[in-house]
């Protein structure tokens, strides 16, 4: 299976979707550093929040075989950059997360992380096991 970073802000989902990948029981934690352990690696959100930590995530990505950008579907704001994808120098995609909260908007989140330069975009819900298997079965 391919390496995978998960970027995105802080309470996006990150963790909970690889609880859902791992076919764990869903239990909140917040992430509190870089966790590199096994194919799923999961990176705390205020990472990609702010630029003095944000180097950290380009050299981890160098450790991973694909990145992916983690948005929520609530959210009204996206922190990646407009064509931020091909700085990665490896396959990016994008990850829509939460897409069973009632004020989702995946479609927005969708246009924001194709701006990106995203390849390809999942839909997930971690709450709901949507997107999950897909995503599993890109990562083979
Ligand atoms: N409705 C819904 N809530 C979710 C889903 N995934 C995560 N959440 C909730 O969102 C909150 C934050 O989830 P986390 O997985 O901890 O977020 P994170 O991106 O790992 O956050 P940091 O570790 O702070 O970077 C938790 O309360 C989760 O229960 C989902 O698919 N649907
Ligand atoms: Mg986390």
């Amino acid at each position: 299976m391919k390496k995978i970073i998960f970027i995105g802000t802080s309470g996006s989902g990150k963790t909970t979707l690889i609880e859902a990948l791992r076919g764990e029981k869903l239990v909140y934690r917040k992430t509190q550093y870089i966790d590199y352990s096994d194919n799923f690696m999961d990176t705390p959100g205020e990472y990609a929040e702010g630029n003095d930590l944000a180097g950290a995530l380009a050299v981890y990505s160098y450790e991973s075989d694909i990145v992916g950008l983690v948005l929520c579907a609530t959210d009204d704001f996206c922190v990646f950059p407009p064509a931020c994808a091909p700085v990665a120098n490896r396959p990016v995609i994008g990850i829509v997360t939460k897409c069973d909260e009632q004020d989702a908007n995946p479609e927005l989140a969708k246009m924001r992380l194709e701006l990106c330069g995203c390849e390809r975009i999942f839909f997930t819900s971690a709450k709901k096991h949507t997107g999950v298997e897909e995503l599993l079965e890109y990562l083979k």
